[in-house]
């Protein structure tokens, strides 16, 4: 990159860890933001360095975009935005912050990839390559850049990666050792326009690798069972919750077992995992698939397995106040995620939901109330046509509350003892919050002022 001029788009997280890797390894940068309202120098207090890094925001000119030798994107851009085609028009190469983290990056990568289940199996995955050996890293969506650490890995550091959608459409060479899809429902179709373009950007996670590499697929979702021939040349390696497979991991007789090559491992009792739910039994036999065949050994991946408590804003308990227990489930970003957050509650629950539109269907949603759900407390730019959507499947016990505070707020003075209230809201919190984790923060922030 050394002495290269690089447009580095989007001023966030992986913007700033893109521009600052560029600067540590010589190139020129220009980072570019749209949002005009963003403080400059604050930006700029990001690098040491600031004699090679100029900052635009709002707009770009011509003349700028044409001088540029590449363009580094972050995962929130569309790559169809005007000025991405307009870099495109010119034969300029466009990157996904993704592909500048690999470009430097030297070690073996576990890339975890699906709509739902992907930060819990990458943190589980980076928890055994941890108890493995201390030079591992656990980068990508889950909030930490890659590019933040990619020039500081070695050849034998182990990366759990845990990779969106939005990172894999302008990947060009990015070739982990070990891919996973965990499952694919409909999300993102706002970006991504049809299901089918975004199971295939998903299954682009697999199309670098070769014959020496592991692609590790959800055997039990029949989306990514008939796209399988998307995997070109890694060996396909199956997980499943009750199928036995030659070359897979499953359940059978309750344990979880790997049979390599015809040849059964036993590697635990499936009770003995601590995260509830089918859907964490999946991502747990994902975990023990992606971290065996990256060669870890089985009774770390049990020690590991059997001690592991599920992650921040997952279906996660917060409190009880006055005989009502209170989760956050701000991960739950798609109505996918947001069932399975419905499908973990043992009694009536009040259920905060509404955010960001992503253009979702919200109708399988609503149907797995299962009349679980006691109220529906919604809130942002989806309130609406969520309400529209309820009312039609016969759910009419709905009331529109202007923000989260008024919400647990709500969900307090009308819960009686036994209730439970689940923050699960089926939407991206964007427009309202920064992100999900403000959103699930806040959530906890304000149940914990509530007064026994
Ligand atoms: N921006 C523009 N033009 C646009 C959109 C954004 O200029 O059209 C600017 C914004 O003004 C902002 C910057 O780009 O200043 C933000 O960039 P970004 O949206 O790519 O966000 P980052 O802070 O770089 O965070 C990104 C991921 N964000 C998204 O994919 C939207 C984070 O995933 C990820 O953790 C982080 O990189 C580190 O890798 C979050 C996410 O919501 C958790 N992901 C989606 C999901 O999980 O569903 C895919």
């Amino acid at each position: 990159m050394e002495n290269k001029k690089v447009l580095v788009a989007g001023a966030g997280k992986s913007g700033i860890s893109s521009a600052n890797l560029l600067l540590r390894n010589g190139a020129e940068v220009v980072l570019f933001d749209e949002k005009k309202d963003i403080d400059k120098e604050a930006i700029l207090r990001h690098f040491k360095d600031q004699n090679h890094v100029s900052v635009i925001l709002g707009e770009i000119s011509d003349d700028v975009l044409s001088e540029v030798d590449l363009m580094v994107i972050s995962p929130g851009i569309p790559c169809d935005a005007d000025f991405v085609n307009h870099i495109r028009n010119k034969n300029i190469p466009v990157w996904s912050e993704i592909e500048l983290a690999y470009y430097f990056n030297k070690g073996k990568i576990a890339a975890i990839t699906g709509t739902n289940g992907k930060t819990t199996t990458t943190t589980l995955v980076s928890e055994i390559f941890e108890a493995y050996q201390s030079d591992s890293i656990v980068v990508g969506n889950i909030g930490i850049p890659f590019t933040k650490l990619a020039d500081s890995t070695a050849e034998d550091t182990l990366v759990a990666a845990e990779i969106s959608s939005f990172q894999l459409e302008t990947i060009h060479d990015f070739r982990p050792h070990i891919s996973a899809v965990l499952n694919l429902t409909p999300d993102h179709l706002d970006r991504h326009y049809t299901f089918d373009n975004y199971a295939r950007i998903k299954f682009d996670i697999a199309k670098n690798q070769t014959d020496k590499d592991f692609c590790i697929l959800n055997y039990d979702d029949p989306e990514v069972v008939k796209r399988r021939n998307l995997v070109k040349n890694a060996k396909v390696i199956f997980f499943s919750k009750e199928t036995p497979l030659t070359d897979g991991v499953y359940c059978k007789n309750g344990k979880i077992v790997i049979n390599d090559d015809g040849e059964e491992t036993e590697v635990m009792a499936a009770d003995e995992l601590q995260i509830l739910g089918s859907h964490n039994l999946e991502n747990a036999l994902a975990a023990v698939a992606i971290t065996y065949y990256m060669g870890i050994p089985v009774d770390i991946i049990h020690s590991v397995c059997k001690e592991f408590q599920g992650v921040e804003h997952r279906i996660e308990y917060v409190k009880t106040v006055r005989d009502v227990a209170y989760y956050n489930d701000s991960k739950g970003t798609n109505p996918d995620a947001a069932i399975r957050g419905i499908q973990a509650m043992q009694t009536t629950t009040f259920l905060i939901a509404g955010g960001y539109d992503k253009h979702a269907a919200y109708d399988e949603w609503i149907e797995a109330f299962d009349a679980k759900v006691k109220y529906l407390v919604l809130l942002g730019a989806t309130a609406d046509a969520i309400a529209k959507s309820a009312k039609e499947h016969g759910f009419n016990n709905i009331i529109k509350v202007e923000s989260l505070k008024e919400a647990v707020q709500f969900c307090y003075e009308h819960a009686k003892p036994q209730d439970a209230v689940l923050l699960s809201p089926a939407c991206a919190s964007w427009g309202m919050f920064e992100n999900y984790e403000q959103r699930g923060k806040l959530f906890k922030e304000y149940v914990n002022e509530l007064e026994e």
